[in-house]
């Protein structure tokens, strides 16, 4: 069984689509787009970048990620 850090680095891989570690707003859209979300708008992928980018460089890293997910929708018992 994957813990909830495990699932959500999984969950980054799949939509880190080239693999450099980061999620871009492009990559961010498709994942959306796959999870089956209308496309998401600029502003609102935006901000979704904005509420987990804690570095401020405009892209999420893994840390970035799992601290979103790992605290939100995957919460440990
Ligand atoms: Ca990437
Ligand atoms: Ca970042």
């Amino acid at each position: 069984m994957a813990s909830a850090r495990e699932a959500a680095e999984a969950e980054f891989r799949r939509f880190d689509t080239d693999g450099d570690g980061l999620l871009t707003a492009a990559e961010i859209r498709k994942a959306n787009e796959a999870l089956g979300g209308q496309g998401a708008s600029e502003s609102e992928i935006e901000a979704f970048i904005k509420s987990a980018d804690r570095d401020g460089d405009g892209t999420i890293g893994l840390e970035e990620f799992v601290g979103l997910v790992g605290h939100g929708r995957h919460e440990k018992a």
